[in-house]
Formats: C-alpha cells, structure tokens, sequence
C-alpha cells in the first residue's frame, strides 16, 4: 500500500459529518435521524420521558489516539466550523469519518476540502466505505473498508501492530430527561471502553458484523481479560469513573476473557458496573451469579422476533431470560425487528405485541433493511427487489422499507414500526419507570450479598433510586393519571416500595422534588410539540500538535 510522502509528519485532520442533524436539509440531514441513541431508536415515541444523549464518534477518537502525528479530531462541526478549520490550519491528510446515511454529507466534505485545501489528501472511512460505487459518488484520494487504525498506521508508515492504546472516552453528554438536562460531573457518567470492532455471529443484516469480516471474523483490541482490566483501571483513575458502557458487539460471547476480567476485578476489589450488548446465546452462557459478580448491570439483546431462525436465539426462552435477567437488577434492551420474511400484515400485530410482552426496560424497534456490504443486500439485489430510487439519508430502519417485501408494503412498514413504539410505551409506561423496577429489584436481591464488591455497587444504584429517581417516579405517576390509569397505577406501586426501603429520604424527594419534574416534564413537552430538536456541541482536540510555522 502507498504510504504518505510526509509519513509520520504528515498533519492530519479527523472530521465526523457536519450537522445539523436533526433537521430536514438537501445535505441529509433528517428530523426523524438525530444524533441522538435512545431518542432516535428506542425511547422516540415517550415525549417528554425519551432518555436524551450525544455519543461522540468514537472510530476517529480511537485513530487519533493511535497514530504519532499531529492530529486534530473535530466532532459534530457545522459545515462553516469545517470550512474553518482547513483554512485556519494546513493538513496534509483530511479523513472523514461516515455511516452511509450521511454519504451526502461526505460528498459535499470532499468538494469542500478539494477547494479549501487543495493540498489535502483526503481518506474516507467508516460504514460508508460499503456503498457500491462510492468511488464514483465522491471525490477521495482513499476509501478505507474496514478497520481504521491498523490502516492509518500503515498509511503513515508506522507500525499498525502496536498495542492499541485507549483514548478516555465519556459515553454520554448533555443527556436530557423530562426537561431537565442532567448536570455532568468528573464520574458520573460511564467511560466507553471498546474492546473489539465486529461479530462473528454474522447475522444477515447486520451491518457491523460484515463490515469487519463477517461470519466467523471480528477484530480484537484487547484479546485477554487482564489487558482488558489494565485499560479499565487506567480509565478509571483518568476521568474517575466505575461504570463501563462496553462497547463491543457481543461482549459475553468471549467468556475466557469476560471470565479473567472478573477474576482481576475480584482481586482488585472492583466494584464496577458494565453496560454490555450480547446475544441470548451468549448471555446464556454464564449464570445469574457471574453475571451480577461481573458487574454487568445493563444489557442490550437482540430479540428480533419470536418466531425467527437466528442462531443466536436458537433454544432460548427470550421471555424467560428477561424476566431473569430484571429480576437480577440487570436493565434489559430489548431489540425487535420490524418487518422479517415472515411477517404478514395478518400477523405483524401480534409479533409486535409479543414483543411488548418481554417487559424489556427499553425497546428499539428497527426496520428490516438490507444495507450494503450484508449478505441481506446481496439476497434482495440477487433477487431484484432492492428499491434504488430511494435516498440514501432515509435508509436507517426508523422510516420506511428499502426494499420489496413480499407481504408488507412500503406505507404500511413505517405504521407498523410507529405503532411499535407506540404500543410499548402505552402498555409498558416509561422506560425511566421500568428501569427503577429493575433497581429496585437488584437491591433487594443483593443488598446483603456476601461479596462487598456487589453491595457497593447496588447501593450506589438505590442511592440514585431514593433521591432523584423517586421523585420521577412521583412526578410520572401523576402525569398518567389523566392518560392511563394502569400505568399510573404500576408506578405508584413501585413508588411505595421504594418508600418502604427509604422511608425518609425517598418521600422527602418525592415531596420536594417531584412537582418540579412535573413542571419541567409538561414544559418539555410544550417545547417538543412545537418542533424543538436537539444538538450535539462542536468538538476539538489536538494531539502531537505543533501550530504550523
Ligand atoms: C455510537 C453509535 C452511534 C451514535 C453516534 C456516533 C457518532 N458520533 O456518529 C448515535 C447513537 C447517535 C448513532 C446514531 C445513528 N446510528 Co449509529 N452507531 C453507533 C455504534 C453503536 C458505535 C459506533 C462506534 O463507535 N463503534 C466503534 C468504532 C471503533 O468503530 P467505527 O466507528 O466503525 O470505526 C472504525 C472503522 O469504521 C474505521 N473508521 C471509522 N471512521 C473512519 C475514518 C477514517 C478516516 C478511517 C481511515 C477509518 C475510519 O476505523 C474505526 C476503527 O477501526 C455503531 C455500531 C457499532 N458497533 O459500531 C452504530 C452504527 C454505526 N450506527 C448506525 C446507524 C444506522 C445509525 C443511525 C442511522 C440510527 C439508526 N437508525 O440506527 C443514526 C444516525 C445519526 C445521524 N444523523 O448520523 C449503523 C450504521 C449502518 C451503516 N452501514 O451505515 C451502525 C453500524 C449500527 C448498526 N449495526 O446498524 N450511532
Ligand atoms: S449477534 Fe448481533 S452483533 Fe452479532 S451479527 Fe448478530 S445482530 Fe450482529
């Protein structure tokens, strides 16, 4: 492969796509596609009760911290913000980081740079390196499939297998809840640890899986659980935290190094939480014990659908597993697809509703969608029935079908996946709710447990439970008085158990606290009705940098 003339000397400017975002714009930008997890594709339809929160675009944060140039990473830029960067500074390589919504975006970013910076080579990587024909769609020197670290070594010249070193990444920011933004404080919000790109579970959709390899094949960071536990530790005295969110798409499957990591956190006297995605075969694969030991206190699974043929579901009773898993004060997000082979606009109802069954504390609902680089894509292409007039900033699984479904037509998917949403919230009330019942649930079972560790770790959770948590909950449970009594009801039973734990502080926040959420919940959704959206702040940061002479 060709390397950089300038090599290691090279300056070099790492840009995720412009926004806004979460506006209709001719760039791609899409009110329904905010830069935002929970409100785009789990919480969308609770109002003023959706959980709000910028992640950072971690795949550049990671090069960054990677490569011995100097290297500036700018996050969330407008498009004058990334105008000005390249004039105010000389960078020998431009790359820009993109999924394939945003492939608009990355067109417009490369004329930019070929006019501002004619000097740029400019490197395109990230999900929207799988279109086809990109090379035709926009104007870059290199588009890079696949890992990036290892390629920007190699296109630098330095040595792509050194240990990756991990960049003190904050996982949440301006995160939002009826109205109120939640003050952020060193420690107080989980650190992103990322131990590994990929899946080798290679289910037929999924993106991540065959961007990095595909069935059978992933990408390891940190293949042991001791160099897992040694970036951990690091992190952990970085930016003061104790809880992870792991950022690694099936984190359980690797039971050897899950099993070192908690052997290490044993020793060490550990008291972390970590935030897991993992399969039902995967989770299935450990007791209830170790997982709780483990610190696994949140865990994002995919359900797909009751009746589909994954292997990763293959003899699990999912139902089960849920119920078990809450009442272990694990919170479950659940994972729900919208539109299989087998659904049928007969039977898409009661899938649905089988999966508001499940009870998960969250629930995403997405499309089914072939998207390039599956083996789903190459089935509906093989098969002709890709649709190829449709934009690609409205294929993301929140809008509607991009393809030929053989029973559900193209209208009828984005009702049916709306209806989802709003059918989950209905029977199973807020989300914020359901996750104060897992609490509680946790530190009940646990708060005598016989391992310190653990203790420590539900009584830091009940803490929140007593305080803010309950005034929410007093706060909810007025609000759906007038809406669903049910629901209203559930969370009062809730709330007086929490009483019952805490008798004084918990009805003492209630009391104070609760009317204020209250107020602030209804002016939120006064401010949501009226179209108000969301944005993440710009970000810079500069490593290795001198300013150029
Ligand atoms: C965090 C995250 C987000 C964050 C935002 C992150 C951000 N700042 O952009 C939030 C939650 C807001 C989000 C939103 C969305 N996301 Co998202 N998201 C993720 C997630 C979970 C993690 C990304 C990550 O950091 N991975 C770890 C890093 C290390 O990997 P990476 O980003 O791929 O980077 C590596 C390589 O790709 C490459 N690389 C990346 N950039 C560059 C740049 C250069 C120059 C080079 C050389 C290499 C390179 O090198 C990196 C290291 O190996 C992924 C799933 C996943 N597991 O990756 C989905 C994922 C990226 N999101 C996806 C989608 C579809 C969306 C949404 C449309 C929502 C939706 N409906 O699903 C919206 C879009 C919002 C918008 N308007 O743009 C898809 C992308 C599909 C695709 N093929 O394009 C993914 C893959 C999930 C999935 N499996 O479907 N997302
Ligand atoms: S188990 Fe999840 S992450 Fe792995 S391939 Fe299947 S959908 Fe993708």
């Amino acid at each position: 492969m060709e390397t950089h003339p300038k090599g290691s000397q090279a300056r070099i400017l790492l840009s995720s796509v412009f926004g806004p975002y979460a506006q209709d714009d001719k760039f791609g930008s899409r009110s329904i596609n905010p830069m935002e997890l929970y409100h785009n594709q789990v919480t969308r339809a609770q109002g003023s009760f959706s959980l709000r929160m910028f992640h950072r675009s971690w795949g550049i944060m990671m090069i960054q911290e990677n490569i011995s140039a100097p290297c500036s990473v700018l996050d969330f830029p407008t498009r004058k913000a990334f105008a000005r960067e390249l004039t105010r500074n000389h960078y020998d390589i431009v790359g820009i980081s993109s999924i394939i919504v945003n492939v608009g975006k990355v067109r417009e970013m490369c004329r930019m740079v070929r006019e501002l910076s004619p000097d740029s080579a400019i490197v395109v990587g990230g999900h929207v390196a799988a279109v086809p024909g990109i090379e035709t769609m926009i104007d870059a020197d290199h588009i890079v499939r696949g890992e990036g670290i290892s390629w920007m070594r190699r296109y630098l010249g330095e040595d792509e297998h050194a240990p990756i070193k991990h960049p003190a990444i904050v996982s949440g920011l301006r995160t939002r809840i009826m109205g109120v933004r939640i003050p952020q404080w060193k420690g107080g919000t989980a650190a992103t640890i990322i131990p590994s790109v990929g899946c080798p579970m290679g289910c037929n959709f999924c993106t991540t899986s065959a961007f990095f390899g595909g069935k059978g094949k992933f990408v390891n960071f940190y293949e042991t659980g001791d160099e897992l536990f040694d970036v951990m530790c690091g992190i952990e005295s970085k930016l003061k935290v104790n809880s992870f969110f792991v950022m690694d798409e099936n984190f359980l499957l690797h039971r050897t190094r899950a099993m070192q990591l908690l052997k290490r956190m044993k020793q060490a006297g550990k008291s972390w939480e970590l935030s897991v995605f993992a399969s039902a075969n995967a989770i299935r694969k450990y007791t209830m014990l170790e997982l709780v030991e483990l610190g696994i206190s949140w865990v994002w699974m995919g359900l797909e659908s009751p009746r589909s043929s994954y292997a990763k579901l293959h003899g699990e009773n999912v139902q089960q597993l849920t119920r078990e898993l809450r009442q272990h004060g694990i919170r479950v997000q659940g994972s729900t697809i919208v539109g299989l082979e087998h659904h049928t606009p007969d039977n898409m109802a009661e899938e649905i509703e089988s999966a508001v069954n499940y009870q998960t504390d969250f629930h995403q609902f997405m499309l089914y969608t072939p998207v390039p680089g599956t083996p789903l894509y190459q089935e509906m292409a093989d098969q002709g029935r890709l649709l190829t007039d449709i934009d690609p900033a409205d294929i993301h699984g929140q809008f509607k079908f991009n393809f030929v479904h053989s029973a559900i037509s193209r209208e009828d998917s984005k009702r049916f996946l709306d209806w989802a949403f709003w059918r989950d919230f209905e029977k199973n009330g807020p989300s914020l709710y359901r996750m104060c019942q897992t609490m509680l649930q946790g530190w009940q079972r646990y708060k005598d447990y016989p391992d310190p560790r653990v203790r420590e770790r539900f009584a830091r959770e009940a803490q929140k439970l007593n305080y803010a948590y309950n005034a929410a909950l007093w706060a909810m449970e007025k609000e759906f008085k007038k809406v669903n009594r049910s629901v209203s009801g559930r969370i009062h039973k809730l709330r007086r158990e929490v009483e019952k734990e805490f008798p004084v502080l918990a009805r003492l926040t209630a009391a104070s606290l609760g009317p204020i959420l209250l107020w602030a919940a209804r002016r939120e959704d006064r401010r949501l009705a009226k179209g108000r959206t969301y944005e993440p702040p710009t970000f810079v940061e500069r490593r290795n940098w001198v300013s150029a002479s």
